[in-house]
């Protein structure tokens, strides 16, 4: 039996982007994207999951192309009113979107896991590819800034990501145990690659590898590991990742992500623009168009991951 199955590691814009491309080259029984939930949090009494709605938004067609996330073709009534009767509007919930929340919010009060809930609104949405949030139990992704703690949300939206970043934290996460599905899918034996898609690495990736025995879990399925770069020539495409390496002492460059993912990665794909800085990193370099505009362009880049995978493996 060949190594059949691609577990791709999500979180946030960029990732949902390669996980369409992804989607579009691989038969949907071929992938598994791991949602990261470190996002996650209660609002207006809702349970939100920002980088698992993206995820679904996107592999649905149902995304807002100029956000990135949410829904397209939205109406706004809810948050107006909202505003009108003093409550918090800082966080934008569309008319269609808050179906969604107000629905998943229903479910786990009944008692279903995250995971359960995501299956059947991928199902009902017609998405045929697995989306796996990271784990059932509750991870939150905290930021200390000058002015200390605070929830993610409220760093990466109200605050618009302007407080100096000085250290982070994932509540939960080595309590938390990586989702089922995701340990059965790693230990099969029929992992063809582990993806880590183009999101930031510290909010979007790390939460998933924090949770005890995932890494291990990464090694022990003997597949490569190829990580996309978020960095652009030294800026992040979308988002605070550049902003934060900086604020963290890390170098803002596609090499000081890799160098963050440490002995993981056995392949690494660079954008030109990094070619001549990415210098030797533990992981051999795949020079490609990371910048993903079009959706030819998702589809290229999974080629083109998949493909340094698949080298990799053959020399194995
Ligand atoms: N991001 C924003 O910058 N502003 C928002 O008002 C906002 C609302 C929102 C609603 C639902 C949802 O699923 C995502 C939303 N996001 C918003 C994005 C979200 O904060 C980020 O995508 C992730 O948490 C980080 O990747």
């Amino acid at each position: 039996m060949s190594k059949r199955l691609v577990v791709a590691l999500s979180g946030g814009v960029g990732g949902a982007k390669l996980a369409l491309g992804l989607s579009r080259v691989l038969p949907a029984e071929e992938l598994l994207v791991v949602a990261n939930t470190g996002d996650d949090f209660e609002h207006l009494g809702l349970s939100i999951s920002p980088d698992v709605d993206t995820l679904t938004y996107v592999l649905a067609g149902l995304d807002n192309p100029v956000a990135g996330w949410g829904r397209r073709d939205e109406t706004w009534s809810f948050m107006d009113s909202i505003g009108e009767l003093g409550g918090e509007g800082w966080f934008r919930l569309g008319d269609r979107d808050l179906a969604l929340h107000v629905e998943r919010t229903r479910r786990l009060r009944l008692g279903q896991t995250l995971s359960e809930v995501t299956s059947d609104i991928c199902r009902r949405l017609g998405i045929g590819v697995r989306v796996v949030p990271m784990s059932d139990d509750r991870v939150r992704t905290r930021v200390r800034g000058d002015a200390g703690w605070i929830d993610f949300q409220d760093y990466f939206v109200r605050q618009q990501c302007r407080p100096v970043v000085h250290e982070l934290a994932f509540d939960g996460a080595t309590f938390a145990r990586p989702q089922a599905d995701i340990m059965a899918a790693l230990h099969s034996g029929d992992v063809r690659a582990v993806i880590i898609c183009p999101s930031n690495p510290f909010i979007s990736i790390e939460p998933i590898l924090a949770m005890s025995g995932m890494r291990d879990a990464i090694k022990v399925s003997g597949a490569p590991v190829v990580a996309v770069s978020p960095i652009i020539g030294g800026q992040a495409v979308k988002g605070p990742t550049a902003k934060m390496m900086g604020e963290l002492g890390l170098e803002a460059s596609a090499a000081g992500v890799a160098a963050r993912y440490g002995d993981l990665l056995d392949g690494y794909i660079v954008d030109h623009a990094d070619a001549d800085g990415i210098g030797t990193v533990g992981a051999r370099v795949t020079i490609a168009k990371t910048l993903m505009t079009s959706l030819q362009d998702r589809e290229t880049l999974a080629r083109v991951t998949l493909d340094a995978a698949d080298a990799l493996a053959s020399q194995r």
